[in-house]
């Protein structure tokens, strides 16, 4: 084979994809026992791969590739989330249905991933809206139905007025949803089809009951120390765990409403009483008194501004701990899905109810003080905890031991745990999703659709003006119920596509399985993922879910473990001067267009060389052409070598070849750490220090064969896992027949103290340039290195080992003693840096090192190096020389 003279990255990435493919690399055999789990979170298949997809998937084929270096079975799967709104708009938009729409897009951007060179097994390739696939949606619905796990009721949806339809959140614009909105004042959003404002309505819709689980799904993150903080106390936060009371206010003719409360020892200050528009109450005092409904309709709690609203209705109720008979009103920050609905109004010590009360004139009580100080309660609550005062009996008591003490006393309060998290939404009322297998009979109310029917398949797409196409199709509307035989309709309800998400890394063991969703055993042996890589906008949402699903799945005895992500890694944005690429900024760079241009490895060298990969970095075409340049030196040092046109000896054992021989060790021991705690950019740094070393060694000697070639197979097996293409041409050019995707990682050879030998050479080297610089020498003639003599590495011994008394331990040795002044001098010296001392090499080490080393100063300084021991050194030089720091002298020309 004839030598390849530049680097044609085009050529050279399609043959290896090509050889890739047909030799099953990536594949990951079924009967692996536990293999590394590696997964990037599946894409929506939108029809191109952005910046921030191949960044993920980057990460994670660089750790699969390097784990199956390691000799580990690996599993690195990839499919596709493949149902959703934007299908079907894209769909209407285009006039196709949303299938084709989306096998297109699957086509486009699987062979956009086979160009970057992901190693993925596509054997296990996953399409959500595939049949195969979300049948065992429609299985597992069933199952979560069964345990009680899934129910219908109502629920509030967005509903837009005039195409008189549900809308999903995505599907609201520019703004909140109704839902979201509640109180606090954002806009309200619109209608993304015809622009109306939304509105908010109580549908009966299908539910996942996760809240059955905030309380394991809350304590399990105490366990997930291989996630960021960040995301576990987003999660802990979603779930929003609240310790407080219950307690009843009586109101005539009703009888006992209860409220919930963090602040049980406010309660002597409680002197409104306040109720949720959808409360009980509320509809059933409108019930009776239509001006009051015209009142409470006005309501918005949508509505802009700041400001609280509220209606009084006119009734009192009965503050149980002071008696006192204190106005009801409805309003509109009191949520109907928060605690009972209800809430006792403390404008003393409630941000919320303080503006209530002085918008609506109410009197603002203060009832806890603080230690120390004054509070001004007309101005500003008072929010914190203290002493309280205006409490009757309770006056004096801290505000925990009045809380105690009132649970006992008033005869409805109980203590009560709550949660922010709701029960999940599953239904959509739209075409591009999971029907969920439920049929509607007059006589028997819902039927789940039996096993052997499933899965329930989506009928062909018909576009619909407004609402739900499903609802349009009448020979998929339209059957027989289950358990009578009578006529039924179809639920039309599909699963929300996080649905989808929440299970699917458990399918991956055992894609094919047609009887059942997974594999248990296998899935028992592989899970869990042991590291799962996506974007932060994921981290409350999908991995709650697919934390919840997992335990649901755990409790129907299909798994055995709790827990789906043992690591999880947020990657970091890929910017353009400091801002995140996004189409809608239209500051996109196209990873097709960086492919053609300098080829895959060129973007996935840059990409992970750059930054950590939960670090933000900045795309640079300088970036990028610097990679591209490295990769053409690596390729043409191989090729070279390979044809013969290095001159190389059979030297062996000079210093420089010693040098050079310890560096790959180093170099080898640095990536390997560097890949092992995904710091790719270090590991890189690393590689790529290697290359360049060994083109130096090329350039200042006649290499030794043997050192030359184990540097260049050990950097290319260093680099394979980020630029796996460049480095099988390498590989083979190296005279390997197998692939250096399959190759074993790289060894070190000798056992030493690499860190400690590098860092000495450094801080020589820096040494030097410090002198020449500051003693302004223009022309060195010779440097002379004197390293320290054996006695001050014995003084700096004791020293290190000494609590206190350096300089009388030091020299209490009769053979530092003896050296006098020079010693004492030493001691105090220690004793001065006695707080940072470090171990130093031992000094046949020290010198060693050096003496390997000296090529390197001659390269840089242009002179001679004179290596000495101090003994063999003139006096007042050697006197300067300390373990791990030598004494430097320059001479002139
Ligand atoms: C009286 C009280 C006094 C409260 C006080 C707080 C401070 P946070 O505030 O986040 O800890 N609450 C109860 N039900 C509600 C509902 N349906 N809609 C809106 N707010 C409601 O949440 C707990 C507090 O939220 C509860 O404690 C209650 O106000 C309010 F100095 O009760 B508190
Ligand atoms: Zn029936």
């Amino acid at each position: 084979m004839g030598r390849q003279d530049t680097y044609d990255h085009a050529a050279i990435e399609s043959k290896w994809q090509e050889r890739w493919a047909d030799a099953d690399v990536y594949r990951t055999p079924d009967d692996a026992t536990d293999p590394s789990y590696v997964l990037a979170m599946f894409p929506y298949p939108s029809g191109d791969l952005h910046m921030g997809h191949v960044r993920n998937y980057t990460i994670t084929d660089a750790y699969a590739r390097y784990q199956r270096m390691r000799g580990e079975d690996v599993l690195h799967p990839m499919g596709w989330d493949s149902f959703g709104l934007p299908a079907e708009n894209a769909a209407i938009e285009r006039e196709i249905n949303p299938r084709e729409w989306t096998m297109d897009c699957i086509d486009t951007m699987k062979a956009q991933m086979k160009s970057m060179g992901f190693g993925y097994d596509w054997n296990r390739e996953i399409t959500t809206c595939e049949p195969d696939y979300y049948r065992w949606n429609q299985w597992l619905f069933k199952r979560f139905y069964e345990e009680g796990l899934a129910e219908r009721k109502g629920g509030e949806v967005n509903w837009c007025p005039s195409c008189e339809t549900v809308l999903a959140d995505e599907q609201v614009e520019g703004g909140e949803t109704p839902a979201e909105s509640h109180g606090d004042g954002g806009a309200v959003g619109v209608c993304w089809r015809c622009g109306t404002p939304v509105e908010s309505r109580v549908l009966d819709q299908w539910f996942l009951s996760i809240t059955d689980y905030a309380d394991e799904l809350l304590d399990g993150i105490d366990d997930l120390d291989g996630w960021p903080d960040s995301v576990r106390g987003m999660q802990r936060n979603w779930i929003g765990r609240q310790e407080g009371t219950t307690v009843e206010f009586a109101v005539p003719d009703f009888g006992g409403v209860e409220v919930f409360t963090t602040r049980l020892d406010t309660i002597h200050g409680a002197t409104f009483f306040a109720l949720a528009p959808g409360h009980e109450l509320t509809q059933s005092l409108v019930a009776d008194d239509p001006e009051l409904e015209t009142q409470v309709e006005t309501l918005d709690p949508d509505a802009d501004g700041d400001e609280k609203r509220g209606v009084f209705t006119g009734e009192y109720a009965k503050n149980p701990a002071t008696g006192e008979e204190i106005p009801i009103y409805v309003a509109d920050f009191v949520l109907s899905d928060v605690g009972t609905g209800a809430l006792m109004g403390v404008p003393g010590h409630d941000e919320r109810d303080h503006d209530f009360a002085s918008e609506y004139d109410i009197e603002i009580r203060q009832v806890v003080a603080p230690e120390e100080g004054e509070v001004d309660i007309d101005a500003e609550a008072y929010t914190d905890e203290g002493v309280l005062v205006e409490s009757g009996d309770y006056d004096g008591a801290a505000s925990a031991a009045a809380r105690e003490r009132l649970v006992e006393d008033l005869d409805t309060a109980a203590y009560h745990t709550q949660y922010r998290l709701r029960d999940w939404l599953i239904s959509r009322q739209r075409y591009w999703g999971t029907p969920i297998p439920v049929v509607h009979c007059e006589d028997c109310g819902p039927v789940l659709v039996p096993d052997e029917d499933l899965p329930v398949e989506l009928p062909e797409f018909v576009p619909t003006p407004t609402g739900n196409p499903l609802e349009e199709v009448d020979s998929f509307v339209h059957t027989e119920c289950p358990e009578c035989g009578g006529p039924a309709e179809r639920e039309t309800d599909t699963m929300d596509t996080f649905m989808d998400s929440s299970w699917y890394f458990l399918r991956f063991t055992s894609p094919g399985r047609e009887d059942v969703p997974f594999d248990t055993d296998r899935a028992n042996d592989w899970m869990p993922v042991d590291e799962y890589v996506g974007g932060i906008e994921h981290a409350v949402m999908h991995l709650l879910y697919s934390r919840f699903v997992t335990r649901a799945i755990g409790d129907i005895g299909m798994v055995d473990i709790d827990e789906p992500f043992e690591h999880y890694l947020a990657q970091g944005m890929v910017q353009l001067e400091g801002t995140a690429m996004s189409s809608s900024k239209g500051n996109v760079v196209s990873p097709v267009e960086i492919m053609d241009e300098y080829g895959a490895d060129t973007a996935r060298l840059f990409m992970m060389g750059a930054a950590r990969p939960s670090k933000d970095f900045d795309w640079t075409e300088r970036g990028v052409r610097s990679s591209n340049e490295f990769i053409g030196r690596l390729f043409e040092m191989v090729e070279a070598f390979a044809a013969g046109e290095t001159a190389t000896t059979d030297a062996g054992e000079r210093p420089i070849d010693e040098y050079v021989a310890r560096e790959i060790d180093a170099t080898i021991d640095e990536t390997t750490a560097g890949y092992e705690s995904f710091r790719f950019n270090d590991a890189l740094r690393e590689a790529r220090g290697l290359v360049s070393l060994l083109r130096r060694y090329r350039e200042q000697a006649t290499p030794d064969y043997d050192t030359f070639e184990r540097g260049l197979r050990t950097a290319v097996r260093l680099l394979a896992p980020v630029t796996p293409h460049v480095t099988e041409e390498c590989w083979t050019a190296l005279g390997e027949d197998g692939f250096v995707a399959e190759a074993d990682w790289p060894e070190t050879e000798h056992d030493a103290d690499h860190a400690a030998e590098r860092q000495l050479v450094e801080n020589t080297r820096e040494d030097v340039r410090h002198i020449i610089d500051v003693a302004d020498i223009e022309n060195a003639a010779a440097i002379e290195v004197v390293v320290a003599p054996e006695w001050k590495h014995r003084a700096l011994d004791i020293a290190i080992h000494s609590d206190e008394d350096v300089v009388g331990n030091v020299m209490a040795e009769d053979d530092l003693r003896e050296r006098g002044e020079a010693a004492a001098d030493y001691a105090k010296d220690l004793a001065a840096e006695h707080q940072s001392l470090s171990e130093a090499l031992a000094p046949e080490k020290e010198f060693a090192a050096l003496e390997r080393a000296k090529w390197l100063f001659e390269r840089e300084f242009d002179c001679s190096v004179r290596l000495e021991r101090a003994d063999e050194a003139p006096d007042d030089i050697a006197r300067e020389a300390t373990p791990g720091r030598p004494a430097i002298e320059i001479h002139e020309a």
